[in-house]
């Protein structure tokens, strides 16, 4: 049997921890509190956990702007907290994945306290620091994330702009610095050695910058320079930390934030299989809901990654974007059809804590909008049961999402036709299937708005329909019906006649997984 990295096969769950569970009672989630919860991820049947940053941290951007890479932030826990996680993570066989935050800091951590605190501090170069332009504004035209204002921040102290892609308050890292590399490898390490399987590398595409800090082109001012940053310089740096991961044993891994919205820039981030060994691909988290469109993005992504011998990813929601059931109009039925889109196509599915209760975003009132980036509605609370505050000891830092009574984890887990339900069955179907798990991907010619595939591995088959219309649509005399006729339907997204032969009928919003009798 084919033995194919762990990361492969994993169904990875990324937890954000603010809003996961609090076992303290100050509003925030925490480390305990997310193992205090770890029975529903081994119900579940997730491979992996993500954990957006715990490290200390000022909270601007609610840990994206790391103060000290090497401890946990006391909202969250201790050490001692995290090593207990991992452990506890292990010994039920699932893998943790942190999340390295490596193109910028803190502007509190005290790398930048130094650097800012003279021109020829030791330090000083390790961000990047220019002077101003002949007319005293910014060296260039790069734009911030967040806010349409310049990536740039100028520091009367010593009389020059830093460079931020994100907020003043997250100074950009200068990777030209090998004494920045170094520490950053430190870092690396540091986590490795406690025991992590992997790191998310968060805007891991930014970390080279172009060393003659040129102008974004006209046609594209105005757009977050995070979002173009595209650059050689970063690519021998994803060599040397593939070969820091690859040289520790047990398969460690990790999966780059490439936030470029075209897959054709995002597929040399895998490099000759020297680079990242996952990345994430945003383009298709950005395709409405439509069989076209979708199967665009398939035959997008699987045409540039095949061929290189890269394994794709597959994400509809996270801590940054509306949450997939929001964005394709609030249906739940859709949602659950999307559900078994995303984890049956070729590739490692990334869940988003609380997408397996079908959680919508919360409606966030302005004055209880706290991110710079206005991404607050898909990081609401979890509801853990249908208690007044949902197993929360006291009024979470967010709003819960609507449908809180109804969706929480009890209740779904009660309910054998919930959402979390069809999450868990079809996750076990996904286990117990090399076709699923690893199978080439063939598309089918299917009626209009169905898309269709067959996942095959050796003898082994599965096919994948989904309805992307609200309509049920007869799928008779087409491609698709004479490549599964005869089959059993798995795993139906409304649970309908699972067990049974598929009749060639899909009913609106529905998605099925057949296999052969
Ligand atoms: O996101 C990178 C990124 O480009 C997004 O922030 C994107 O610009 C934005 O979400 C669009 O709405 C990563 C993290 O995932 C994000 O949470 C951080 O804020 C950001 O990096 C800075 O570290």
């Amino acid at each position: 049997m084919t033995t194919l990295p762990w990361w492969t096969a994993a169904v990875v769950y990324q937890i954000y921890p603010r809003s996961f569970c609090d076992s303290d009672g100050d509003g925030v989630g925490d480390l305990p509190g997310i193992r205090s919860r770890l029975d529903h991820l081994v119900r579940l049947g997730v491979d992996a956990i993500w954990l957006s940053p715990f490290y200390r941290s000022p909270m601007k951007d609610f840990g994206y702007d790391v103060s000290d890479h090497c401890d946990v932030d006391p909202v969250f826990g201790t050490l001692a907290d995290i090593d207990a996680l991992i452990a506890e993570c292990h010994a039920h066989d699932i893998r943790v994945l942190v999340d390295l935050v490596p193109n910028h800091t803190s502007d509190q951590h005290e790398w930048f306290q130094a650097s800012r605190s003279s021109l020829d501090d030791p330090k000083r170069d390790w961000y990047v620091w220019r002077d101003p332009a002949p007319d005293g504004g910014p060296p260039n035209n790069w734009v911030a994330a967040f806010r349409p204002e310049p990536a740039w921040t100028f520091d009367e102290a010593t009389g020059q702009y830093y460079l931020h892609l994100f907020l003043p308050e997250q100074p950009d890292l200068d990777w030209a610095n090998p004494e920045v590399v170094e520490a950053m490898h430190d870092v690396v390490r540091f986590w490795l050695d406690r025991g992590v399987d992997g790191f998310r590398i968060d805007v891991v595409h930014g970390i080279g910058k172009d060393p003659a800090l040129a102008d974004d082109p006209d046609e594209v001012v105005g757009i977050p320079h995070t979002a173009l940053n595209d650059r050689p310089e970063t690519h021998p740096h994803l060599r040397e930390l593939r070969r820091l991961i690859d040289s520790y044993p047990g398969e460690r891994m990790m999966v780059g934030e490439v936030y470029l919205l075209d897959t054709h820039l995002v597929a040399p981030y895998y490099g000759r299989g020297d680079e990242l060994h996952l990345s994430f691909n945003f383009p298709p988290l950005y395709t409405p809901w439509d069989a076209e469109r979708w199967r665009e993005q398939i035959e997008t992504t699987t045409g540039l990654l095949d061929p290189i011998g890269a394994w794709p990813t597959w994400v509809l929601s996270n801590h940054d974007n509306r949450r997939h059931r929001t964005r394709y109009g609030g249906s739940e039925p859709r949602a659950r059809a999307a559900a078994l889109l995303l984890l049956g196509l070729r590739g490692t599915p990334f869940l988003y804590a609380g997408e397996e209760l079908g959680l919508l975003d919360a409606e966030v009132p302005p004055e209880r909008v706290v991110d710079p980036g206005g991404r607050d509605g898909c990081r609401a609370p979890l509801p853990w049961d249908p208690t007044h505050r949902h197993g929360w000891p006291s009024e979470p830092w967010l709003p819960f999402p609507p449908e809180a009574d109804t969706h929480s984890a009890a209740d779904e887990w009660a309910d054998p036709r919930s959402t979390l339900h069809l999450y868990q069955r079809s996750m076990l179907a996904r286990r117990a299937s090399t076709a699923l798990r690893w199978g080439d991907q063939r598309l089918l010619t299917c009626p209009v708005g169905v898309l269709g595939w067959v996942r095959s591995h050796g003898a082994e088959q599965r096919a994948v329909l989904v309805n992307f219309t609200a309509d049920p649509v007869d799928l008779e005399g087409t491609e698709a019906f004479g490549a599964t006729a005869g089959w059993v339907v798995e795993v139906a997204s409304d649970g309908a006649a699972e067990g049974t032969t598929f009749r060639g009928r899909l009913a609106g919003d529905q998605a099925l997984w057949l296999r052969p009798r």
